[in-house]
């Protein structure tokens, strides 16, 4: 028997177990150890029924991820070389019990469902998340499951990909009984129960594949849901047309088909892309110089200072882990604000159905409002969210660091000034750190964590853990002017208004991002932030702009005009009641008025041009930050720009989508606009280096991994 599948007896029930540490997948050698022991049970009069289970925290969490890259460069056999496996469990004269805890997801489900009756622990968890990796079930999830489920909700757990508690499982046909207490005792009593009953194969189902009149509607709403609410994506489409096939085609066809889809999936740049962000939301929360078994400093109570938009989010993020937090700021009318536009947002949570109320009322418990540092005296860690000024920022943490014990972690939640310089106002520099949030900060899942020079490792590990505890994706980086994000978005927004100020209109500009799959164009999403935030930084940093270098003109006289965006009604929108959005003609003849006034020529720009300048100048800037060390890998800037600046999934964020494109032809076009529109346009060194190398971003970081060992 392989080592990773082991097969043991109690009485005459037959055990298999699955023990392929971390989450059981089906790296080469588990799928087989199965196939063997199943032969084995078959044979042995001694074994009248059979429970197959998971050892450590989770049943089978599908296959091997990691095993699809040696699959699409041929390296390695494909995932149908399970599906015999799963014919001849069914096929096992008897019966066939899994004993389901933690998740039986992808791959996993599937053998759940090649077995003849199904046991769950209550919380466990089951899915078919494969359009997440860009795919779709591919070891005949897509026909099992109708037979099993409905065809409605094997769409809706095939091309959405989220997963269902047991409950919900046992109740829609996929569990047969929840255990309490011990899974494998209850697993062995049912399975006892069941031996003498003739085996159910699940393929032999259809008495809920429904009729094609039943079906037609279904499929229609799905296909039109999927393609809004998961525009651009190939995945959730092709699950739908497998599961519409097994309403049509005997179980073996089915699986063919199903075969066909899943291998076109699996060999696109879609699924390459997502399964680098899979593997890449993981790699984040490994920081080479802080290893896994840095002491962290213990976090049962938190403190936010400055309850304004973004400081009632972060208290909401904090309350909705079951952290008790402090809420401060310097009166008593502020704070009924701030705390009046909490209790709104859990009220549209409760109404949208995220939350129930009684979550909320025991949420709304943990945030205590405070008009004294005094109350701050055991605070694990505060967050500073008080408005974007260095000397105010100085004062409040000179203020913390009279008042809080010696381990509290002072962090601010500003998006571009020095945390060394604010650090240098407290006498614990290293126990400052930035923590920069996204607006809104209580459903954004992306946290900035932002190094300074004398930032402690456990400060860092703490607040790592710290992340993931509060639901966010928390990545580290360097302390530069805009940190990663923030920095990258600046050449970004300047290409979108240099390209309406050379005449592309308003809405031309952000209609060619959101076709790349944008969650919202650059100039919506500046109206959406508020014009005013980047004038006041621009007004207090005047040098960001070189003598010289061009610079963009038209959002500073908007602003000027007072159109802040959403927040006044016109921006570069005009916005009704509703804050619903519409090009304004106004804007388009003030931008004639100032370019023709700036001697600015104003020509047809194609989409692919406004989405290179764009992308690139942001792949660009990315590069920099990579050589310079404010980011630990390239992969870091994806997840940043996936999870804090709508960037599409399935593209893998810009350093990915660069080396998809190929960093030679990146180079090439960067070359071409810097002779076209000059400095701004220089390109990175380390771009420049690896187009000449041939290599990649992703190469990059490996020879990092490879000079840090
Ligand atoms: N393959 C390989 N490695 C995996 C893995 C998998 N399926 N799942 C997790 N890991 C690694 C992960 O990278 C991490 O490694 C460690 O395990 C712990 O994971 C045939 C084709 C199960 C809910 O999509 O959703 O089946 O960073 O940190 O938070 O039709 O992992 O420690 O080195 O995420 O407790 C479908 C993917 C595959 C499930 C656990 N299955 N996994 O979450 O731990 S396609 C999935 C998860 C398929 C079939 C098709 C989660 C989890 P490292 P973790 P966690």
């Amino acid at each position: 028997m392989s080592e990773l599948v082991r097969l043991t007896k109690q009485d005459d029930v037959a055990i298999i177990t699955i023990d392929n540490p971390p989450v059981n997948a089906l790296s080469p050698g588990v799928p087989e150890g199965i196939a063997e022991a199943i032969e084995l049970v078959e044979k042995d009069n001694g074994v009248v029924a059979v429970v197959m289970i998971g050892a450590g925290r989770t049943f089978v969490a599908g296959a091997d991820i990691k095993e699809f890259g040696k699959m699409t460069s041929g390296q390695s056999a494909r995932v149908d070389g399970f599906k015999p496996i799963l014919l001849r469990i069914e096929d096992c004269r008897k019966p066939v019990v899994m004993a389901i805890h933690g998740t039986a997801f992808g791959g996993g489900l599937e053998l759940a469902m090649a077995g003849h009756y199904r046991v769950a622990v209550p919380g466990a968890q089951v899915g078919q998340p494969e359009v997440k990796l860009g795919i779709i079930p591919g070891a005949a999830g897509t026909q099992r499951l109708p037979r099993l489920v409905g065809v409605a909700q094997a769409i809706a757990m095939c091309a959405e990909g989220s997963p269902i508690k047991a409950e919900e499982a046992a109740a829609t046909g996929i569990v047969d009984r929840i255990v309490q207490g011990d899974l494998l005792a209850g697993a062995i009593v049912f399975a006892k129960e069941v031996a003498s009953n003739p085996v159910r194969k699940t393929r032999e189902r259809t008495d809920r594949l429904g009729t094609p009149e039943e079906n037609e509607s279904i499929f229609a709403a799905a296909r039109e849901n999927a393609r809004k609410r998961q525009r651009g994506l190939l995945a959730p489409l092709a699950a739908i047309d497998a599961v519409e096939v097994a309403t049509k085609l005997p179980f073996e066809e089915g699986c063919l088909a199903e075969n066909d889809l899943f291998t076109r999936c699996l060999f696109s740049d879609q699924s390459k892309a997502l399964i680098h962000v899979f593997f890449g939301e993981r790699e984040v929360s490994k920081i080479p110089d802080v290893p896994k078994e840095t002491p962290v400093i213990p976090v049962n109570g938190a403190a936010v200072v400055g309850a304004g938009t973004m400081g009632g989010g972060i208290a909401m993020v904090f309350a909705n882990a079951g952290i008790p937090v402090l809420l401060k700021d310097t009166d008593q009318a502020a704070l009924n604000r701030g705390f009046a536009s909490i209790q709104k947002n859990y009220a549209n949570s409760v109404k949208r159905g995220r939350f129930t109320q009684q979550f909320v009322d025991e949420r709304l418990k943990l945030i205590q409002p405070t008009l004294s540092y005094e109350d701050f005296t055991d605070t694990d860690i505060v967050i500073e969210a008080v408005f974007e000024s260095m000397t105010l920022k100085k004062e409040v943490f000179a203020e913390l660091d009279r008042v809080c014990k010696p381990s509290a972690i002072l962090a601010s939640n500003t998006s571009t000034l020095n945390i060394d310089e604010i650090a240098a106002s407290t006498s614990r520099p290293q126990f400052v750190i930035g923590t920069h949030f996204f607006s809104p900060a209580n459903v954004m899942r992306l946290l900035e964590l932002v190094r300074g020079e004398s930032t402690g490792k456990e400060v860092i590990a703490t607040c790592m853990q710290l992340s993931r505890r509060i639901g966010k994706i928390g990545v580290l980086v360097g302390n530069c002017f805009g940190f990663a994000g923030n920095r990258m978005f600046q050449p970004y927004r300047r290409e979108a208004q240099f390209l309406v100020e050379e005449g592309a209109s308003v809405e031309t500009v952000d209609r060619a991002l959101y076709d790349f799959g944008m969650a919202m164009g650059p100039l919506a999403t500046a109206d959406l932030a508020g014009l005013d935030v980047g004038w006041r930084i621009r007004k207090e940093h005047p040098d960001l702009y070189k003598p010289g270098v061009r610079r963009p003109i038209v959002e500073d006289r908007l602003c000027e005009l007072g159109r802040f965006g959403q927040k006044t009604g016109a921006g570069w929108y005009k916005y009704d009641e509703n804050r619903r959005a519409t090009p304004d003609p106004e804007v388009a003849e003030l931008v004639r008025k100032w370019t023709a006034e700036a001697g600015i020529t104003q020509r047809q720009l194609a989409p692919e041009e406004i989405v290179e300048r764009c992308i690139y100048a942001l792949v660009n800037e990315g590069a920099r930050i990579l050589e310079e060390g404010y980011a630990l890998r390239a992969v870091d800037i994806d997840i940043i720009y996936l999870n804090g600046y709508g960037f599409p999934a399935y593209r893998g964020g810009p350093m990915w989508y660069a080396d998809t494109v190929g960093l030679k032809k990146v180079y090439e076009r960067v070359c071409e606009l810097r002779q076209q529109h000059g400095v701004l346009w220089e390109p990175a060194p380390l771009l420049k280096r690896l187009s000449e190398e041939g290599k990649s971003f992703a190469d990059f970081h490996r020879q990092q991994d490879a000079s840090s060992a």
